[in-house]
């Protein structure tokens, strides 16, 4: 079995692929084609790049006045994970070799409505892909990392027990590619991350995704699932400030973030991709912390956790009726629960300055009113 995000992405986006790759083969700076396929190319891969890459760093410097003037956000390359974009429970109940193959790619994507930032990704999106394999499952991983980046990176499998978690085996200069495998032994939901030193700053810069190792039997079935994580992002500029902004190595050894954000960029999952549901369905949402550095108090505002796999668990007993939970950085929860009541319920760090810092999601319920459940008396 094989997963190849790239080509699952590039099926999902087959009207529009070759239209796409022909503006970006004729096109040195950012793309008309990530224009067109913002909305709907989910995790499609590289973004941008390598044509929107050269273009968009090719002086870092930039002039002052991008920097006074909002960029045009609609011709910039979005880095935002889809969170409905992952792979569908496993039904076989053999043990296989999964492959996965990633690319680590560098490019200057959207950060907030008036200003970029040169992100780190794993295939172009942040978080990287999600993946989904069963406990017993021999993991084959292919690390490439694209030509045009500026850094080294790898990869760190939590999932994984071994050295560094495959960091040392898939260390890989610009242009180059490596591999391991390892053997998926322990159920759980796991972060994944590069750990090139400065890790935190490959972590803050965008680098971290999950992996799902079923337990033998599954996880019980619901209606939707979705992919949520929340990570910091250090520039030099404050929060708010129009054009491509700079990382911050200082501030990030201080831990003083000036964005708090869900799948990448401030808006991800708002105006982007807000999670939609309908009335009487259960959904289950795979969150995790990139991070680097801080612990999230993850919460839906409006709504109660069913059922909560704590620290990723899945094979200890689920906690029900939770509020909040805790999730720390580098660690994950798997919560569930039923939707009774339409509206709009709101993801978020209850943290709650992290809000103005940009971190929020909406979860969207359609359906009949319940007003034995809740209604305003009028
Ligand atoms: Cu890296």
């Amino acid at each position: 079995m094989t997963i190849n995000h790239q080509r699952d992405d590039a099926a999902r986006t087959t009207g529009n692929a070759m239209t796409r790759r022909s503006v970006l083969a004729g096109t040195a700076g950012l793309t008309l084609g990530t224009l067109t396929m913002a909305g709907n190319a989910q995790a499609d891969h590289p973004r941008g790049s390598p044509a929107g890459h050269s273009g968009a760093h090719g002086n870092p410097a930039r002039s002052l006045s991008e920097r006074i003037y909002p960029v045009p956000q609609d011709a910039v390359a979005d880095i935002a994970h889809d969170p409905t974009a992952i792979p569908g429970p496993i039904a076989r109940r053999e043990p296989e070799t999964v492959r996965v193959d990633l690319e680590t790619v560098e490019l200057e994507a959207k950060l907030d409505r008036q200003a970029t930032f040169r992100y780190w990704t794993f295939n172009g999106t942040v978080p990287g892909p999600f993946v989904r394999v069963r406990v017993g499952d021999l993991v084959e991983v292919h690390l490439k990392n694209h030509p045009e980046s500026w850094h080294m990176h790898n990869i760190d499998f939590h999932a994984a027990t071994g050295p560094g978690g495959g960091a040392e085996a898939t260390n890989a200069a610009p242009g180059e590619e490596k591999a391991f495998r390892f053997k998926a032994l322990n159920p759980g939901l796991y972060v994944y991350h590069c750990a090139v030193p400065p890790v935190a700053m490959h972590i803050a810069n965008g680098m971290y995704g999950m992996i799902l190792v079923e337990p033998e039997e599954g996880l019980p079935p619901v209606d939707r699932e979705f992919y949520v994580m929340q990570g910091e992002i250090y520039t030099t500029e404050a929060f708010g400030t129009a054009g491509l902004l700079t990382e911050d190595y200082a501030k990030l050894l201080d831990e003083r973030p000036e964005f708090f954000v869900l799948n990448g960029h401030v808006g991800a999952l708002t105006e982007h991709f807000p999670l939609k549901a309908n009335v009487g369905e259960t959904i289950r949402i795979f969150f995790g912390v990139g991070g680097p550095n801080f612990t999230s108090s993850f919460h839906v505002i409006g709504e109660i956790f069913d059922r909560v796999y704590v620290n990723g668990s899945v094979t200890s007993a689920p906690q029900t009726d939770v509020q909040t939970v805790v999730v720390p950085a580098g660690g994950a929860v798997v919560t569930e629960m039923k939707l009774e009541v339409p509206g709009r319920y709101v993801l978020v760090d209850h943290s709650l300055s992290r809000v103005e810092r940009g971190l929020a999601g909406w979860l969207d319920v359609e359906g009949e009113e319940n007003p034995d459940i809740f209604s305003p008396i009028v």
